[in-house]
């Protein structure tokens, strides 16, 4: 057997026994969600063919030609009886794709399309694409919203960047339109930006992420709400923030939104990103609220802390201490959440709808004082207390 053949039938297995594992729930508990044993997709659930010259004259080594450094962030829906994911793909060049995988049961067996998607190539500057979020449109069809990022030609900087919403849509995730980028009057950057799945006033309804410039929010107070009249060329003009930004809280340095809300019986739930720094540098993690079903723009809930933070090994990757989000799907009064660990690779959590609404309205606030926290918790202690007696 050739270097070639020996190389490419163990990879060959390895690549089979990882995407055809199952999954299970492991075994934490917080009576809110489930999790699960291993990732749904990870750099290896890549095909081989992706990565390696399959010639063994051209590649006799069978050597990676294009890596694949990362697997995360992925728009999630449900479509023609499957679960798919728009994933965000790094290659090894530090450029990011999207791909779509599929699978039957959303929680294993995801698998790569044959190509990556192919979007519309209309901006010459646009240097990197990610994080799209999937909206399955009352009026017929599927958007992807992504960031859309190029070099700031304004800045001696070599890093200093400018984010954008670029905007595409499809019916099949197969054939894609692109549209004008987004364009916010009042804020200079966006990211984060996620498209509602009904209309508000006969509008398209963005969830948009005001910024000063590429990393910081600056003086964006954050999660902002606008409408536009046109989808094929969207303008917002007044940005309303939704939930903001607060001292001491888990949206400290910054937040943004998440999965597409997910319309329930009390309104629209959230599953967004907060930031904080910290001495180990920002720390990502997933929190939630509810929107007015009639006014998506005010919170009507919003529970105290973290939904979902960065927990063993998905503290680590090529930025640590991250938990992201930007899809879930419902599918018969299940909920699928999909989030990525750490910019490195993406885990399913699993609860009923019915449950999450539970945690949306039920969960006490946050106080925002010591003070006010340690009434709140001996206030619920006594009461516990009293119950047992
Ligand atoms: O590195 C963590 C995340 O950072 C960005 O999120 P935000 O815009 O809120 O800072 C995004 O680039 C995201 O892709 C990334 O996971």
């Amino acid at each position: 057997m050739t270097e070639f053949e020996r190389n490419y039938k163990r990879e060959r297995a390895r690549f089979e026994e990882l995407v055809s594992r199952r999954n299970e729930k492991s075994d934490f508990y917080n009576g809110i969600y489930d999790r699960y044993k291993n990732p749904v997709l990870t750099r290896n659930h890549v095909p081989l063919f992706w990565k390696y010259d399959m010639n063994p004259e051209t590649n006799p080594h069978f050597m990676e030609r294009l890596g694949i450094n990362a697997v995360m962030n992925s728009g999630a829906i449900f479509l023609d009886g499957k679960f798919c994911l728009v994933a965000r793909v790094e290659g090894a060049d530090r450029k990011s794709f999207f791909a779509v995988a599929e699978s039957e049961s959303g929680i294993d067996g995801f698998r790569f399309r044959d190509y990556p998607v192919e979007l519309p190539d209309t901006c010459a500057d646009e240097t990197n694409v990610y994080d799209m979020r999937l909206t399955q449109h009352e009026d017929g069809w599927i958007y992807g919203v992504f960031c859309s990022e190029s070099k700031d030609k304004s800045s001696n900087d070599l890093s200093a960047a400018v984010a954008q919403a670029g905007i595409v849509r499809t019916k099949d995730l197969r054939t894609w339109e692109r549209l004008a980028n987004l364009r916010t009057l009042r804020s200079p950057q966006q990211r984060n930006v996620v498209l509602l799945p009904e209309f508000v006033d006969g509008k398209y309804a963005f969830y948009t992420r005001p910024m000063d410039n590429f990393i910081d929010t600056g003086s964006g107070g954050g999660i902002g709400f606008g409408l536009c009249d046109d989808i094929t060329d969207a303008v917002i003009d007044e940005e309303k923030i939704t939930s903001g930004r607060v001292y001491h809280t888990i949206t400290e340095a910054k937040n943004g939104a998440g999965a597409v809300p997910i319309k329930t019986k009390r309104g629209w739930i959230h599953i967004a990103h907060g930031v904080r720094n910290t001495a180990a540098g920002l720390r990502y993690v997933l929190y939630c609220f509810a929107t007015d079903a009639r006014n998506p723009a005010k919170v009507i809930a919003e529970p105290g802390g973290v939904f979902l933070v960065p927990l063993g090994e998905e503290r680590v990757g090529d930025v640590s201490n991250v938990v992201f989000t930007n899809g879930a799907v419902v599918h018969d009064g299940i909920v699928y959440i999909y989030y990525a660990s750490s910019d490195t690779r993406l885990h399913v959590a699993t609860t009923t709808l019915e449950k999450l609404e539970d945690y949306v309205f039920s969960t006490p606030r946050d106080m925002r004082r010591s003070a006010d926290c340690v009434k709140q918790r001996v206030a619920f202690i006594k009461k516990n207390l009293e119950f047992g007696k």
